[in-house]
């Protein structure tokens, strides 16, 4: 995982359709999307990621459903994110095949020595920094926190929590690979600019660090 990790947050787009967000996001240059749905029944939520899915299908990026293993098989889903209390990895992975993006939650470091022998896709760095888009966190990793786990992990690491403009470049010289956003670009006024904006100071501070691959 690498770029830009856009996560969706439909009480934050006001009155644009989420779907209209994500598109933004993705012509902004996001190289992921995680479809977060936190209140909606199941069903709608498996509608809203077949919806969202065949949106995507001219993009070469990834559909990712947050939490519910099940909605992304439902839905055909590329991967799947799971936190701490969600369905083991192992199970998600025999689920979901070899192929899908399976990205986990580290909270803590015993977290973190946990997921060192699984073979998933990427860690989730949750939270880089406090956060109101999200309240129930553990302890903010901070960029210390951060560097300190690109040190011991053979894991790709996508950060999140509190990341937009002006502290994306910070957080990918700490060691993200990839820079997850909530409501900067939910909450923008113009999610195609912002996603533009933040996936230019991503490449050129991955660039930065060495990793010209994606430029
Ligand atoms: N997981 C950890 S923090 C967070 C999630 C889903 C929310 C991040 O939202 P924002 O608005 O980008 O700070
Ligand atoms: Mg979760």
């Amino acid at each position: 995982m690498k770029g830009l990790y856009f996560v969706t947050d439909r009480g934050l787009c006001g009155k644009t359709p989420l779907a209209d967000v994500v598109l933004q996001a993705i012509r902004g240059g996001a190289a992921c999307v995680q479809l977060r749905e936190k209140d909606l029944h199941t069903r709608f939520f498996v509608e809203e990621a077949q919806r969202i899915k065949a949106m995507m299908a001219p993009f070469n990026v990834p559909l990712i459903i947050n939490d519910r293993t099940d909605v992304a098989l439902a839905a055909g889903a590329d991967g799947v994110h799971l936190g701490q209390e969600d369905m083991p990895y192992g199970t998600a992975r025999r689920l979901m095949g070899p192929g899908a993006i399976i990205g986990l939650s580290v909270e803590t470091w015993e977290d973190v020595e946990r997921a060192q022998e699984l073979d998933c896709d990427y860690l989730g760095v949750s939270p880089i920094f406090a956060t109101p888009t999200k309240l129930d966190t553990k302890a903010p990793w901070g960029l210390e926190g951060l560097a300190k786990i690109r040190a011991f992990s053979r894991h790709s690491l996508v950060g999140i929590g509190g990341l937009h403009a002006g502290n994306a470049e910070a957080v990918v010289m700490a060691g993200a690979d990839s820079i997850a956003v909530v409501s900067a670009i939910c909450a923008s006024p113009d999610p195609f600019r912002t996603a533009r904006e933040l996936n230019q100071i991503i490449r050129l501070s991955l660039a930065k660090r060495g990793k010209t691959d994606f430029i």
